[in-house]
């Protein structure tokens, strides 16, 4: 067999290890929107990774030459054999119910791991881990081309509008995350909250560790010791009486949202970055009375500005540090300081952390 890979970053170098060990011939490429440097007819299957949008000239010439073009997922799914596998998707929060599974699952004695979108390669961890039981976090990226029934059992937390960047608008967003239900074996437990809340993500991840067959007492243990990941509304530092909260991982509008609900005000709140497509005037209600001044940073903020006017006290930044000088300034007794940017990171950062 003859494979190619498109991309060569952790999925797609994860990706081609693991069909070398499958024995096939492998080609990895980087490929730019209109890349025609590959023959595809040569190739017997193509794997993409999550990050190459449907409008990728290859992509598109595979589908139409009608080859097997599977997500990196969808290869671990092929060859994962009786591993015994959980799917978790959602806009929000699915890290932090992933972790809080995976460990509910460890302290009741399952050799169970984490992997998926979130950070090592599903296909890695086939390859080089030791667990018998996977929690595997899905971005909608990696449902796109997944069609195998192995899951034994899945949620999905919530939907919100997200990656509007990618997708030709919110129902074809849902329609990949709805790919999970697909993927569920026959009988196996399937939880959809279209709304989930942090709270609710305890709920959920109690329920599949039940389902799993981990023990309550354990479980119950694991939610009170449980702390949440890094740059999730944690908070990073007091300062008279300032909080300083770092949100990072708010990478679109309904997490921003969460953010503002869990957090007492005065709230000044520091967002930007770069557009995912979204409508920002679905901040102005829950921002009311509690978000006292908003400072906006990178690509999106203009349009933000557009969104908000009128509605909050707005303030243009040229970075990060001039938007913390600003808000040091305005900053009254007893506020928060909330970085939550509701958009992705890439226009000034390598990544969300
Ligand atoms: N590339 C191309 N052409 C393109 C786009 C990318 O050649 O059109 C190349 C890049 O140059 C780079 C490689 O592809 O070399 C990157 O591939 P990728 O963007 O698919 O990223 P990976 O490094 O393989 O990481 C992916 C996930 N990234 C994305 O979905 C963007 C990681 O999720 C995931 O942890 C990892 O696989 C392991 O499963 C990150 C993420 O940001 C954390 N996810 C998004 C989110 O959570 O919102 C979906």
């Amino acid at each position: 067999m003859k494979s190619l890979v498109l991309g060569i970053g952790v999925s797609g170098q994860s990706a081609k290890s693991f069909l070398k060990e499958l024995n096939h011939e492998v080609v990895a490429v980087e490929t730019g929107p209109d890349d025609e440097s590959i023959d595809l007819s040569l190739f017997d299957l193509i794997v993409t990774s999550p990050g190459i949008p449907p409008t990728n000239r290859l992509y598109k010439q595979a589908l139409h030459l009608q080859k097997p073009l599977i997500s990196e997922i969808e290869l671990g799914l092929r060859h994962c054999g009786e591993k015994t596998l959980i799917g978790i998707t959602g806009s929000n929060g699915k890290t932090t119910t992933t972790l809080l599974l995976t460990e509910m699952l460890k302290n009741s004695g399952f050799k169970a791991a984490a992997a998926g979108n979130i950070g090592r390669p599903f296909t890695q961890e086939l390859l080089e881990g030791e667990s018998d039981l996977i929690v595997v976090e899905l971005s909608s990226f990696q449902l796109e081309r997944s069609f195998t029934r192995k899951f034994h059992s899945g949620c999905i937390l919530n939907i919100t509008p997200d990656h509007l960047d990618r997708y030709q608008n919110f129902a074809a967003y849902c329609d990949a995350k709805l790919r999970l239900r697909e993927l569920i074996v026959e009988g196996g437990l399937f939880l959809f909250d279209e709304r989930g809340d942090i709270e609710k993500n305890a709920i959920v991840a109690k329920s599949l560790a039940l389902n799993a067959g981990a023990d309550i007492e354990t479980i119950e243990k694991t939610l009170i010791h449980f702390k949440r990941p890094p740059h999730r509304l944690e908070e990073v530092g007091r300062f008279n009486d300032l909080t300083f909260i770092n949100d990072s991982k708010a990478t679109n509008i309904e997490a921003t949202i969460n953010a503002v609900k869990a957090l007492k005000g005065p709230i000044h709140l520091i967002c930007g970055g770069t557009d995912k497509g979204g409508d920002y005037r679905a901040w102005i209600e829950p921002f009311k009375e509690k978000v006292e001044a908003v400072y906006l940073i990178g690509a999106a903020a203009e349009k933000i500005e557009r969104a908000l006017s009128g509605a909050v006290a707005l303030h243009r930044c040229e970075n990060m540090e001039r938007a913390v000088e600003e808000a040091m300034k305005n900053m009254s007794y007893e506020s928060t300081l909330l970085l939550s940017p509701g958009c992705s990171s890439y226009d000034q950062y390598r990544n969300y952390e």
